[in-house]
């Protein structure tokens, strides 16, 4: 898969910053399961809204890092519970810079949103949540997962299908994410909400786990957030419908409330 390989080739340029510098950068960790559970008891929809400026099919619009901050500060005022930041630079037009201008500039947690398949990477960049991808880690998830928590991340472990679900669902990670996009035929259906998050409350029962599930990608309408809270969601991974709207403010407001 090209997207990996051109993510080996820039893992492999990181240079980590010796310890102090990382040490400083150290800040405080913003804690994303309490701020999903406080935008739920106060009636709102926990929205992460995804600064993407393209993704493999489409360009939206270039994103230089004081406009990423820019556009962070208009979702977060509408009450998004996170912000998102594509940080691939080859094919999502994303990059490291935009995360730290974003994560400077709100207050609520901030999402790296990158394919994850070096450990160097974990120490790259401060960030409160990381996006892990079963189907990219295969066999390393649980331990990238551990790696993650141990600096300081909350991991986000991203699924697509129900043997994926129950790879996630054996490892540390307590954010699930159910990816509506299939990777391999790009098609988006809210189905793969409706099949699998009843699933994880199921395993929950189970197992005496707490689970948070996020439904990701696809959502475009106030009908979209029902369909998958009503499946089960706890939250939703918004990009595209907020990011190529007109007003950003005014169209996360309409889909967090
Ligand atoms: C957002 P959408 O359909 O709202 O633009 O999707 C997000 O879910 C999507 O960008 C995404 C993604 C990913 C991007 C989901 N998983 C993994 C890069 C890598």
């Amino acid at each position: 898969n090209q997207i990996l390989n051109e993510t080996s080739k820039r893992a492999a340029a990181i240079k980590i910053p010796d310890q102090n510098e990382r040490d400083m950068k150290k800040d405080k960790k913003r804690d994303i399961l309490a701020a999903i559970r406080k935008k739920q008891t106060e009636g709102h929809i926990p929205v992460i809204s995804e600064v993407k400026p393209a993704s493999p099919s489409h360009k939206y619009m270039d994103i230089p890092p004081e406009k990423a901050a820019a556009i962070a500060m208009q979702m977060e005022r509408a009450g998004a519970v996170a912000i998102s930041v594509l940080t691939e630079p080859k094919f999502f037009h994303g990059s490291l810079a935009n995360l730290e201008n974003v994560r400077r500039e709100v207050d609520i947690p901030v999402l790296r949103k990158d394919f994850i398949i070096d450990e160097k990477q974990l120490g790259e960049i401060s960030c409160d949540i990381i996006l892990l991808i079963t189907s990219v880690l295969g066999a390393r998830l649980g331990e990238f997962v551990n790696l993650a928590i141990a600096k300081g991340m909350e991991p986000l472990v991203e699924t697509q299908s129900e043997e994926e679900l129950y790879i996630a669902l054996a490892t540390n990670a307590k954010l699930i994410g159910i990816n509506n996009r299939n990777f391999h035929t790009m098609e988006v259906s809210l189905n793969n909400t409706i099949a699998l998050a009843p699933l994880v409350r199921k395993y929950d029962i189970d197992h005496g786990t707490d689970h948070i599930i996020i439904s990701e990608s696809g959502i475009h309408s106030g009908a979209d957030v029902r369909t998958v809270t009503e499946a089960g969601a706890d939250a939703l991974l918004i990009g595209t419908a907020i990011i190529k709207s007109d007003d950003i403010y005014h169209k996360t407001k309409e889909l967090v409330e």
